[in-house]
């Protein structure tokens, strides 16, 4: 039975009290044809409403419509980017059919490790959207709001929307208070708030369409930045107290939600007022997670992982609110997963019509019994782009409660049990291997199905700069950003490129460096002295790093070499970065600068590094400096769960760096989390000579955890037939 029939027999069999708009026998579709309103925020997070676990944002009328509705607890976007999402949501198929993966026009990175494939920057007039499905079938429709899916010959008007107000090519307005410089929209008074005004066009069209259904869009630009509030609002924010444990903070992202629950309100009272209410089916939603960048984030999704622009759940997951009195249980929820394609797929059935959804599945079925599973084996996505919210080009599926992240740079993959981790802290890739193939093979089976486009491996570059030569290889010495690095490039690279990267001391203690580019490992070092491993070093590092495993192609994973202070550079970098090190050597390394150069405990002072460590990291004292939890000592836990495998090499006599207040410390604190470290002390010796007289297990301990499992076979095979030349 679909839902217009069900309607039908619920309104004559007397189940429910309908008005009937008009006979039945004379005008049956019409008279069950619902309206439909869908409302589509603007990187709105999966927990931004009061009714999705809010406690600092206020949002009394879509709580209210949740109450008065079902509440989908596990709604996904089709992307966590604006445009793909959109098109999914009118047309209801995968971005990756459309071949409409990324917010148009999207980035264009040259140095990226792979280069976006030619994608579709705009909605084609080819495809027939929902609202060209129900204007054919004899509905008003209407567009307000953002649009963003392409340039002037694909608005709206030509998508089948009777009316657009304000949608364009823009993916958000150049100012929420009038003048609005939106060409699709007249501006109003100065000053006019842009999301009051998209909710006073809607509450006009619906008081304008009484007598015939209607299908009404409403995008809200809100609450996609520019952050721009009413002031009055934005104050009663920052008066809030703080919230203990609460993580959403931002007064003018909560002003500028409010003014869309309030827009809301007008519009659902709008209907009441008309007393169109029964016979609207209402839908609520969002085109991607919210969005947490920069220093005061828009908001927070958690517990769910990172937002806008990620592969994790912050990016994809959404509110999803339907309402549609006598058919959808009040205060009811469902849990079963649904993307942005079910929404055209439901709205069609609602209506009576029967034109098939490509990707989508109508939710009809889950109203009556929100336990029922849908029939299709998981969700997936595919992202060929890169993203500042996080994303290197990915794909990912969910099937059941498992959720895979495969990552296209390099083919890493990452499992996650949501219902046991929906924080997705864990990655099971290792552990369930079974798991593991099976959605490996799903996912893959279905990008070949919808014809997914891959993106092209950028052609690596070869270095350039001062060219010299270093224990007979070539050496290159280059600026990146203003700073001066360095790479020692082997005969031929192993393959998958390995290479090690020093903290400090480039060229002390050569030998492992020079046994390595004999086995096809190039080495990189980035020189910013001084800086003892400071955010700011960090920082410069991860510019280094892009550069050589982008542009360079190297590996995406170096092994790390930490000569004494080197230790602070290294750990530092591991630490914010565990998913891009394969292995830690440090010798003698530093670990905690209150041991060197601080000396508060048995190290030797150093007075002007000491003064650096102040100043490069801030510190405006002594005791705020030791106050400070971001030593490497302090900070293994995320190196441990990424089992990242360390070597230390120190002499037990050090008393310059004392080995049991940073190796020591690190050994047994990385143990007890369940890391791996090998320790070789040598007796009586002092903080120098650094390195062994034989260098064999340090070579072996780079070479086994950085190369790949292909350069492993390619050693063994080149050693077994040692013509063949390196590739
Ligand atoms: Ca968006």
């Amino acid at each position: 039975m679909s839902i217009a029939s069900l309607i039908r027999h619920l309104q004559t069999s007397g189940c429910i009290a309908i008005v009937l708009v008009s006979a039945l026998s004379t005008a049956t579709r019409a008279a069950a044809a619902p309206n439909v309103i869908l409302i589509v925020a603007d990187d709105l997070g999966a927990h931004d409403l009061g009714v999705t676990g809010s406690r600092f944002h206020e949002t009394p009328n879509l709580d209210r419509l949740a109450h008065e509705g079902m509440q989908f607890t596990q709604a996904y976007s089709a992307c966590t980017v604006c445009s793909p999402t959109r098109a999914a949501l009118l047309t209801g198929k995968y971005p990756a059919r459309l071949r409409l993966t990324d917010w148009i026009p999207g980035e264009n990175r040259e140095n990226e490790r792979l280069q976006s494939p030619e994608w579709t920057k705009q909605l084609g007039s080819g495809e027939i959207t929902l609202a060209e499905h129900l204007k054919t079938s004899g509905y008003s429709t209407a567009h307000i709001g953002k649009w963003h899916l392409g340039g002037p010959e694909v608005r709206p008007e030509m998508h089948g929307f009777d009316l657009n107000r304000g949608g364009d090519h823009r993916g958000q307005p150049p100012s929420y208070f009038s003048p609005y410089g939106l060409p699709r929209l007249l501006d109003g008074p100065v000053g006019e708030y842009l999301t009051d005004r998209e909710g006073d066009e809607a509450v006009q069209y619906i008081a304008t369409h009484t007598n015939r259904p209607f299908l009404l869009h409403v995008c809200f630009h809100g609450v996609h930045t520019p952050l721009q509030a009413k002031s009055e609002l934005v104050d009663k924010y920052r008066r809030k107290p703080p919230i203990p444990g609460n993580s959403q903070t931002n007064a003018v992202y909560a002003a500028m939600l409010e003014s869309l629950d309030a827009a809301v309100g007008r519009i659902l009272q709008s209907l009441a007022d008309h007393g169109l209410e029964t016979n609207t089916l209402v839908i609520f939603t969002s085109d991607n997670g919210g969005l947490v960048l920069g220093s005061t984030p828009a908001t927070s999704n958690a517990p769910l992982r990172s937002g806008k622009g990620s592969p994790y759940e912050g990016g994809v997951r959404v509110p999803l609110i339907i309402r549609w009195p006598g058919v959808v249980s009040p205060v009811s929820s469902c849990a079963t997963p649904v993307i942005s394609m079910d929404l055209p797929a439901t709205v069609l059935e609602a209506c009576g019509l029967t034109h098939r959804v490509d990707d989508g599945r109508s939710l009809a079925r889950l109203f009556r019994n929100p336990d029922d599973a849908l029939d299709r084996p998981f969700l997936a996505w595919h992202y060929p782009h890169y993203h500042v919210g996080g994303a290197t080009p990915y794909a990912a599926i969910r099937a059941g409660d498992w959720k895979l992240i495969q990552y296209l740079e390099d083919g890493r993959r990452e499992l996650f049990n949501l219902r046991a981790d929906p924080a997705e802290s864990t990655n099971l890739a290792l552990q369930q291997s079974d798991k593991l193939a099976q959605l490996t093979r799903q996912l893959s089976d279905w990008q070949h199905s919808v014809s997914a486009q891959w993106p092209r491996t950028n052609p690596i570059a070869p270095f350039s700069g001062r060219q010299s030569v270093w224990f007979g290889f070539d050496r290159h010495d280059f600026a990146v950003d203003g700073m001066a690095g360095l790479v020692v490039s082997p005969k031929g690279a192993a393959p998958g490129r390995p290479w090690v990267w020093h903290g400090e001391f480039f060229g002390h203690k050569p030998d492992p460096d020079i046994a390595l580019l004999g086995r096809g490992f190039h080495i990189a070092y980035l020189s910013v002295p001084d800086q003892l491993g400071s955010p700011d070093a960090v920082a410069k590092w991860n510019r280094f790093y892009g550069e050589l495993s982008r542009r360079h192609g190297l590996a995406a994973r170096p092994g790390l070499v930490g000569l004494s202070r080197g230790g602070l550079y290294c750990y530092n970098w591991a630490v914010a970065n565990p998913e891009k090190v394969s292995c830690i050597y440090g010798d003698a390394p530093v670990c905690d600068f209150r041991s060197w150069p601080g000396a508060f405990g048995k190290g030797k002072r150093s007075d002007r590094d000491w003064q650096f460590v102040l100043e490069r990291y801030g510190f405006k004292s002594d005791a705020e400096a030791r106050a400070y939890p971001g030593n490497p000592v302090d900070q293994l836990a995320g190196l441990a769960a990424a089992k990242i495998p360390l070597l230390h090499v120190y002499g037990d006599a050090d008393e310059v760096v004392p080995w049991d207040e940073n190796t020591g410390v690190v050994a047994e604190r990385y143990r007890k989390l369940g890391g791996s470290i090998t320790l070789i002390a040598k007796p009586g010796v002092h903080h120098h000579p650094h390195g062994l007289d034989d260098s064999t297990p340090i070579v072996n301990f780079l070479w086994e955890h950085a190369a790949s499992p292909e350069a492993h076979a390619w050693r063994k095979e080149t050693i077994e037939n040692p013509g063949r030349k390196a590739p």
